[in-house]
């Protein structure tokens, strides 16, 4: 039976109007949106690290410039969410160190290698492009705060995925051996992208849940399956071959059929057991440790032009 509470929060919900910080909720609904509020936010900044390996690297002046603004803006969307998520009670301090304690979580898409020059353009355009899918749809949580960092992260993730897919093409179009690279990052980033989707339906822990409470607008699968339709006449212009003999378009439902990734290899990526889990907690934990200084001296400051004002 629900309560008077619960009851008018599940109304609020199905007649979209959105939640905000001081309504009641209930408590399993205030833990998931934590729990994917902060992980989304840790996406974002752990998905900095891959691009910025390729920074110092990028091959002409306006190469560098895009991909050095994209970084920045994974930043700011961390900025956004870790705000948000702080306004359910939750400190940006604690949900750091949950991460860094491996009790947080982020997408398991960071724990793959960037190797070369054509899997930076693979990861604005498959990597942005997937979370593209799923952000648009978030724009409609029931969330408030969670639903507007969502229209501005949306609008600077359109930009991020066209330079990908325009830097991809330049490779795609190029000479036989950027052609083979091109079509290399794209085999090998595929599956990954599809598993950011998260398990299929029926393996979904938190799916119905959030569902039924509009966390989430659109289940795993549904959200998979609009990126292949989205995704394969993109592969088909480029002229490269497809990622998966299993892709074929079906008729009867017009949708793409194509292959699951390997779940066993997704919950092995987010048990830490990923080709760069290790690797990405140890650079976090370093720049966390290294930026202590920068913390030490804001809040001295503060401290001071606090006590000044006193005087
Ligand atoms: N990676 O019950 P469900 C970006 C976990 S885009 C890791 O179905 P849920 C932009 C899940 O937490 C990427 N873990 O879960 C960018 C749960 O474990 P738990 C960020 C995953 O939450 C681009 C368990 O599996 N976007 O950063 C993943 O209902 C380039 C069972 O799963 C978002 O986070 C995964 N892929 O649905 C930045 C979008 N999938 O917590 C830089 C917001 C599932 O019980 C460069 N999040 N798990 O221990 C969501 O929409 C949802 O959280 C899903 C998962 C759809 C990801």
């Amino acid at each position: 039976e629900m309560s008077d509470e619960e009851r008018e929060f599940q109304d609020k919900v199905d007649n979209d109007i959105k939640i905000e910080p001081r309504d009641w909720m209930p408590e399993d609904y205030r833990r998931t949106l934590i729990r994917q509020i902060g992980q989304h936010a840790h996406s974002e900044v752990v998905g900095q690290l891959p691009e910025g390996n390729w920074i110092t690297r990028a091959p002409t002046l306006e190469r560098k410039a895009i991909l050095l603004a994209k970084v920045q803006d994974e930043a700011g969307h961390g900025l956004y969410l870790y705000s948000a998520a702080e306004t359910l009670g939750v400190s940006r301090d604690e949900m750091i160190e949950l991460l860094h304690e491996g009790k947080m979580k982020y997408s398991s898409i960071f724990n793959y290698p960037t190797l070369n020059w054509a899997d930076i353009g693979a990861v604005g355009w498959l990597v942005d492009g997937a979370a593209i899918v799923n952000q648009v749809a978030l724009q409609r949580t029931s969330y408030g705060p969670y639903a507007r960092a969502m229209v501005r992260i949306c609008k600077e993730e359109s930009f991020h995925a066209r330079q990908g897919y325009d830097a991809f093409m330049k490779m795609a179009q190029g000479s036989k051996e950027q052609r083979r690279m091109a079509q290399d990052a794209l085999n090998r980033m595929w599956f990954p992208c599809l598993m950011m989707f998260g398990p299929s339906d029926a393996e979904s822990v938190h799916g119905e849940q959030s569902m039924a409470w509009k966390i989430k607008v659109k289940s795993n699968d549904e959200l998979r399956q609009q990126y292949v339709d989205q995704t394969i006449p993109q592969i088909d212009y480029l002229g490269l071959d497809r990622p998966d003999p299993g892709i074929e378009w079906n008729e009867e439902c017009e949708h793409y059929d194509f292959s699951m990734p390997d779940w066993k290899e997704f919950f092995d990526v987010i048990k830490g057991n990923g080709p760069c889990n290790r690797d990405r907690m140890r650079d976090r934990v370093a720049a966390w440790e290294d930026g202590q200084w920068v913390r030490d001296g804001l809040l001295a400051h503060a401290r001071k032009r606090a006590a000044q004002k006193v005087a």
